[in-house]
This record gives structure tokens, sequence and C-alpha cells, in this order.
């Protein structure tokens, strides 16, 4: 009895010991490991589903997605379509997809370009049939060139498939649908009316629930997001410019093997933490600022997408304070409501809540039953993430296990706010009201973002291990400088080459 007694206390003195201590920047666990059968298994599942969806006598096509012009003959790095991706796994260009159902017995096949030593002298390695073959899990494999005039068939016999399943654009109004499904749209065109149907809701609605394959990719994802900020952070004191920053968060980025970023990174110190997109990272990073950092990598075509603000210096003024922890607090309220079958907007309206009545507090509205809070809280809670960071899937749907969206509350107090409003009595009265708190709070910027999993009793935090709370935030600035080293550049390699001073 005394023993376990013992034994509890030093438990519980361990594990308070390990609450308090600041979490140092953490390296990224190694990355997943999925077994061609596993692989092969997930995706076979996946396909299963959306010919499940499909009526019969039908035909789905996915073509890969074109090369994007960065500039003369020069292409953005390639990046495969999503949905031909979440089939296949190939990372190609020109493969095509096609899944025929037929007296309800579903056929899969992959057009695949020929190997052309030629074009791998200057392309790399191009996928043989048996790679194709072990990385979706596909058998039936045909030559690409074959591709065009399976369609003109497919065109000319209607009585071949009635329904034609394509990506297509949501109508005139979708410009980047109609950018990103160009082919599909001009192969709909050839079509008889009524022919076509548009697949992309059934991938919409696969895609919004992730399966665990998919969430361990995701959290991987996020991972490496999070050993990036963490070196942001730690060299924030050390650096003279945004750039800087984002060189340190990015390397991360680059050293863990993710594609890419998932969006371009938003590092903005001081006022510029009021511009939502700023991507300019031109600006000098300032002691007594707040940082905030809106940046996440991409992993195996999943993106993270986390943010965080946070003191240059390491410690938060007051008035930083009383934003932040408006904010804060609007992120927890709208995490409490996440469970399934609640909604995204009772989400939405606790955020609000507590932001209106903070901001209210402030003095920086007059009225908390109106819009006014609008001023400094633009945008929305938050939106789903995968493989696309605004990814898609329905927002009146309720929550499911599986979902996972971002939280991300913010409150921006721009400089120029006030200088938009409308010339109406009221409008006028308003910032009249206001200006004294205005002027207090006036250029500080904060958003807090976190990537969360809709589970069977709640909520998972996925990027939780990146510190929230403004006391834990001071407590690991005080600690990680002195943990990572930040990346000067080297003076002069060579004797011949002169740079500028540092
Ligand atoms: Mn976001």
């Amino acid at each position: 009895m005394k023993a376990t007694v013992l034994f509890l206390i030093l438990i519980s003195l361990t594990f308070s010991a390990y609450a308090q201590a600041p979490k140092v920047p953490i390296a990224t666990p190694p990355a997943p490991v999925f077994s061609d059968r596993e692989r092969q298994t997930e995706l076979a599942k996946r396909r299963a589903q959306v010919a499940a969806q499909m009526q019969d006598n039908s035909v789905l096509v996915l073509f890969s997605a074109e090369p994007k012009l960065y500039t003369g003959d020069v292409d953005y790095v390639f990046r495969q379509e999503n949905d031909l991706f979440y089939l296949t796994e190939l990372k190609e260009q020109n493969i095509s997809l096609v899944i025929e159902k037929k007296n309800g017995a579903v056929s899969e096949t992959v057009f695949l370009p020929k190997r052309n030593p030629q074009f791998e002298t200057w392309n790399g390695k191009r996928y043989s049939i048996e790679d194709a073959k072990r990385i979706s899990g596909i058998n039936t494999i045909v030559d690409a060139t074959k591709f065009n005039e399976y369609l003109q068939t497919l065109a000319k016999t209607p009585s071949s498939s009635e329904r034609i399943y394509l990506l297509l654009p949501d109508g005139e109004q979708d410009s980047e649908g109609k950018r990103e499904y160009r082919r599909e749209s001009e192969f709909a065109s050839t079509l008889a009316t009524g022919r076509t149907v548009n697949a992309r809701p059934i991938f919409d609605d696969l895609r919004q629930i992730k399966s665990p394959y998919e969430l361990k990719l995701l959290q991987h994802a996020i991972d490496i997001s999070i050993e990036g900020h963490m070196r942001a952070w730690a060299t924030v004191g050390r650096a003279s410019w945004e750039y800087e920053v984002q060189a340190e968060l990015e390397y991360v980025f680059k050293r863990r093997n993710a594609d890419y970023w998932g969006y371009p990174s938003i590092v903005g110190c001081g006022p510029n933490a009021t511009t939502l997109h700023y991507e300019e990272s031109q600006s000098p990073v300032k002691a007594g600022q707040l940082m905030l950092i809106d940046a996440a990598a991409e992993y195996s075509h999943y993106s993270a997408d986390i943010t965080r603000t946070f003191p240059v210096n390491g410690k938060f003024t007051k008035e930083q304070a009383d934003i932040y922890q408006i904010v804060y607090d609007a992120q927890e309220a709208a995490a409490k409501t996440v469970k399934p079958g609640s909604t995204f907007a009772e989400a939405s309206a606790a955020a609000d809540k507590v932001i209106r009545e903070g901001l209210f507090k402030l003095g920086l509205i007059t009225d908390k039953d109106s819009a006014e809070y609008r001023v400094w809280y633009m945008h929305g809670l938050g939106h789903w993430i995968g493989m696309n960071v605004h990814d898609v899937g329905s927002y009146q749907k309720p929550l499911a296990p599986g979902m996972v969206f971002t939280l991300e509350p913010g409150i921006y107090i721009r400089a120029d706010a006030l200088d938009y409003l409308p010339n109406t009595p009221k409008a006028q009265a308003f910032k009249a009201k206001v200006l004294p708190a205005f002027e207090k709070y006036k250029n500080i910027g904060v958003r807090i973002e976190d990537d969360v999993l809709v589970t069977p009793t709640g909520i998972d935090w996925l990027s939780k291990a990146l510190p929230r709370k403004m006391e834990d935030i001071e407590a690991f600035m005080k600690v990680a400088p002195t943990k990572v080293p930040f990346g000067k550049t080297t003076p002069s390699l060579f004797p011949y080459v002169s740079h500028s001073a540092e």
C-alpha cells in the first residue's frame, strides 16, 4: 500500500514536471511506410467506392493534370490531378484512368505512356508497366497512344456506355474548374447532350472522410509543418528580415522531404500580420512586434494548414496579449462544439460569440449583436483540409468521424480599417467611439490555426504539438533559441567572390 502511494506520488511528480517543461523543437517522426499490398488494398477500396456510385452501363474517365507554365519553356513542378492520384497514386503526366461498369461488372484500365529512352535522357525515368501495376494495383495497362482512339470510339458509340463520368467545372462561374478540367470539358463538348455526368460530387463526398491511411499521410504533413514552425520561432530573434524566417521554415519542409508547401508561406511581422495573405516577406523583423506565420507542408498530396502568432522577443505585451487571448478563447469555444452530428456553423457561431464579446470589452466595437466585429474578423472560421489545402466537401453536412478541418479565428487591427468605413452617420459614430481602443491596438494581427479531426467521441487536435497557449509560447521562446543554430550566410567561400555585408 505504502509503496503504491509512493509510486503514485513519484509518477505524478514526473508527469507534472514533464507537463511544465517547455517543448523544445521536435524532429519530425519518420514518414509513414506502406507495403505494396497495403497501398493496393487502400486504392482498390477507393475505386470500388467510386464504382459503387456509378450507374450501370457507364464509364468514368480521369485525365492527368496538364503541366502548368511558369515562363517560356519552364513549367511549374508537376502535380498530379488529385482524384486520379486518389485512385492510383500514379504521379506522371499523360496517364489516364478508365473505370467501366457493365452489367454490374467493373473493369479498370490505366493508359500509360510507353517508356522512351530519348525522353528519359532528358526528363528521367518513367513508369514501366510493372511499376504502374505495382503502385496502383491495376493490372490492365494500355499504351497511352491508344487513349485518343478510345475516347473517339466512346463518343461515337453511345450504346457501349450510356453515361460518361468526367471531372467538370461547376457551371459557367467556376473559372478554376474550367482551367483545371480543360481537357475534360473539351471532350464533354464532343459528346451527345445528356451523356456526361459530373464525377466531382462522388469524389467530394468520399474525400471528405479521411481513411486511417490518409490520416497517416496528413499527420506527417502536419508534423513536418510543426517542426518548420518551431525552427522559425527558435531563430526569429536572430533574423533581420521576414524572408530569413521563411527560409528557416521552408528549410525544414525540404529537409523532411515534403512535396512542397501546401500554399505559399505567410510570414508577416508587425503590421504585416494584419494582411491575411501576406506573401512578400520583404519587411524587417522587429523585437516588440508579433510575427504571424501561416505556413504548412504538403506530403504525398496532403497539405497541413497551421498558423501561429508569437512575439519576436519572446514576451507578449499587454495589448498583444489582450487580442491573443480573445482569439485563443474563440478557438477553444469552437473546438468544444466539435463532435459527430454537430455542424461547422455551430463551431463558427461559438467562435463569433467569443470574438464579439472580447472586442466589445476592449472597446473595439460598440454593439456585440451587430456585424461590427467583421471589421476586425473578416474571414470564416476554417475549412476542410486534405489533398487541397481548402479541400472538397460540403459545409452543410453534419460532422462525422474522419473529417479534418482547420479552426482559425483571427483579429486584425489594420491601420487603415477605419478609413474605409462608409460615410454614413452610423459608421462615423462607430469610428469616433472605437478610436481610442483602435489607437491602442493598431497594427496588431493575430490568427491561431490548428488542424482538427472529428473522432467518434469528439475532437483530436492533430497539430497539438505546437505550443498555442501564451505561457507555453513564451516558455518555448526562452529555451528554443539555444537549441537551434541560425543559418548564417557564408561570408566568402572563394576569395574572389565579394559578398555584401551581412
Ligand atoms: Mn487555413
